[in-house]
């Protein structure tokens, strides 16, 4: 029978189950990727596995988050990732080198290859044609130890690309319009396939583009078939001897298709504080705009920051703009000094940050009070950008110039001739900021500073859950909402108590107080809850906090795994009744000594009694009742 692409990767790397929708499959991974800010816990986490070394054919760990070192704690972090990774045969990053996932798409990927990683952009190397999930951190760290990964066969969505991009067009233009069409939850449990004639014209970097946003769509991953635009690439990367052909077989089935035309696809903007809130730019040109920041895992290749470069040459920012450029690694600042085009955002005043996330995750380039700041980034969630009451405006790299030369929301296309630019044949390549590892035992000791605490015990669950409502929430909570991002507490990654402390800080700022007080309690939600982030912290802080059963209408698909490895129920309301019947404040009382798939819950406050589901595998009923995956793995039962 006819095969998609996903099909053939995923039959090639089965470990367990059928490629069935909706079934459950255990995927072997190739290779593992973690940042820093989710990494700390992930290898915490692989050490207390106790395996000697890193089961796969590769594990990379890379610093590109928690970069500002205002005191010692990030830096201590860096230390021990780094003993960590020379210990188990991982490859480290050092801080500086850039992005992971564009560090990873120049120099890693290869097609027809699995990837997990613990940052939920990692299907960005979807688009060198490989199958690259996002997961908590403890998933991967089960990974490292050589254990599939489990999920739900996800159904397989083709888009179909006919046509060309149309100058000052480019590829986040085409994932907005996505966005627009599928919104933040309809890519849930499935995989975003490309294909069609519309394909060859994209390269590697556009592709990549397309398919990290995919995750705004809460898909499991997107995919890209490996063709000659792929060759092209490896080659220019020296590695074209990874290069293979993959494609779809002809007649391939999707269980739908999503038609895009390119030449119809205009320049395009979400507005304020979702990703699918998605208009043409030229319906909201004149809006005056505070700041513009480049760069972020979407929008920061060589290709992106080329355009930038020959879009300023010669020109100046407006005055009430303050624009940011921060380059997605150290081969793209180099590529573009040794080219003399780094020149022209000097020039143009822009100010060029590290080669990290910085901005994108609230590290620094806070907008001012009120402030409109345009960002070619993926998120655009309230208060990330680290000023609660800023509109964040998610546009592409030639939006971004031409409102910042502008000092207004500008169509780029008012910009007159596109320039010719090109890739170059061979980039420069440098590897020395990574670390690869000797091959010989390590000597040397894994060096935990004052901030890197040991994990909280996990206690099995109890056969009865009862306590109180502490929060009732709308749909599209994101993690963001739940553990915010920032200096302040990224910096608290490794350290569990004090992370806790901020759980809803910006929703409900006497959150984690109340929870505490009431020695914990439940969650109630709408629909998608926890979207966006994969940061298992948004699980395993409230987890700390006593909570231990979220209610919600639907769950977003990796906040719902971290919610099942660290032992908190994630339940799912039959109907709008269900959500209805419980208002913060009520006390629930949960059998679960059975666990079934339907659970009755009573509220007693109204004397009532209403179902919830627990629609989960039977291995994360195990985890479960086990009180979370560490639990279970350590103990050696099912992971
Ligand atoms: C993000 O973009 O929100 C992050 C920061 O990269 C996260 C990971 C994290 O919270 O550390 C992600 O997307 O998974
Ligand atoms: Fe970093 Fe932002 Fe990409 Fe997350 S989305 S990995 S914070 S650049």
């Amino acid at each position: 029978m006819a095969q998609s692409l996903t099909e053939k990767i995923l039959a090639a790397h089965l470990a367990e189950g059928r490629l069935v929708s909706g079934e459950e499959i255990g995927l072997q991974i190739d290779h593992t990727l973690t940042q820093d800010s989710t990494g700390t816990l992930a290898y915490l986490e692989f050490e207390a596995m106790r395996i000697p070394k890193v089961k796969t054919k590769l594990s990379l760990s890379f610093v590109d988050h928690n970069m500002l070192q205002n005191d010692f704690r990030n830096a201590d972090d860096h230390r021990y990732l780094q003993s960590v990774a020379a210990k188990y045969g991982i490859v480290f990053s050092r801080p500086g080198n850039g992005i992971c996932h564009q560090l990873y798409l120049e120099r890693f990927a290869r097609p027809a290859y699995t990837l997990l990683g613990s940052d939920s952009h990692t299907p960005t190397a979807g688009g060198m044609g490989m199958i690259a999930i996002g997961a908590g951190g403890l998933d991967v760290a089960v990974a490292m130890a050589g254990e599939p990964f489990f999920l739900e066969m996800p159904s397989v969505l083709g888009v179909k690309l006919t046509g060309v991009l149309q100058p000052f067009v480019s590829a986040k233009d085409v994932i907005l319009e996505v966005l627009r069409r599928l919104s933040v939850k309809g890519g849930v449990n499935k995989i975003l396939e490309y294909f069609g004639s519309g394909v060859k014209g994209l390269s590697v970097p556009e592709r990549g583009t397309i398919a990290n946003m995919g995750t705004e769509t809460g898909a499991t991953t997107s995919i890209f078939p490996s063709d000659e635009m792929t060759r092209v690439f490896l080659r220019a990367q020296g590695r074209e001897g990874q290069w293979v052909a993959l494609e779809a077989d002809g007649g391939a089935c999707y269980s739908e298709v999503l038609d895009l035309d390119l030449d119809g696809i205009e320049p395009l903007v979400a507005l304020p504080h979702s990703p699918d809130n998605v208009k043409a730019v030229s319906e909201i040109e004149g809006t005056p705009v505070d700041q513009v920041c480049i760069g972020s895992c979407t929008n920061s290749s060589l290709r992106d920051l080329k355009v930038v470069a020959a879009l300023l040459k010669g020109k100046k920012i407006a005055d009430n703009v303050s624009l940011t450029v921060s380059p997605g690694s150290r081969q793209v600042l180099e590529n573009l000094a040794a080219s003399g085009e780094l020149v022209h955002l000097i020039k143009s005043g822009a100010r060029i940050l590290e080669n990290a996330c910085g901005p994108c995750i609230g590290v620094g380039q806070a907008p001012p009070t009120g402030g409109v700041s345009l960002r070619t980034f993926n998120r655009n969630f309230r208060g990330r950008s680290g000023t609660q009451d800023a509109e964040v405006f998610l546009v592409s790299p030639e939006t971004a110039v031409a409102s910042a030369l502008s000092g207004e929301i500008t169509d780029p296309r008012r910009l007159g001739r596109f320039p010719q630019v090109k890739l170059p044949d061979r980039f420069i390549v440098d590897d020395s900021m990574f670390i690869f590892p000797s091959g010989n035992p390590y000597k040397g000791e894994v060096v935990r500073g004052p901030n890197i605490k040991p994990l909280p015990p996990f206690t099995p669950l109890p056969r009865k859950l009862c306590g109180e409502v502490l929060l009732k929430l709308g749909d599209n909570v994101t993690t963001d909402d739940i553990l915010p991002g920032g200096s302040e507490v990224l910096s608290l990654r490794s350290n569990i108590p004090e992370i806790s402390k901020h759980v809803f800080r910006f929703v409900d700022s006497g959150f984690a107080e109340r929870a505490l007080a009431k020695r914990g309690g439940f969650i109630v939600a709408g629909e998608n809850y926890g979207q966006g982030s994969s940061r298992e912290h948004a699980a395993l802080a409230p987890r700390f906090l006593g909570v231990r059963a979220v209610l919600a209408k639907s769950f977003a698909r990796i906040h719902l795994a971290n919610l099942v490895n660290f032992g908190i129920l994630p339940l799912t309301f039959a109907d709008e009744a269900g959500y209805d019947g419980v208002a913060q404040g009520e006390v629930l009382e949960l059998d679960v000594s059975a666990l079934e798939k339907v659970l009755p819950v009573k509220n007693i406050a109204r004397g009532l009694e209403l179902c919830v589901e627990l629609d989960v595998a039977a291995r994360d009923r195990a985890v479960l009742k086990a009180g979370g995956k560490l639990v279970a793995v350590t103990c050696g039962s099912a992971v």
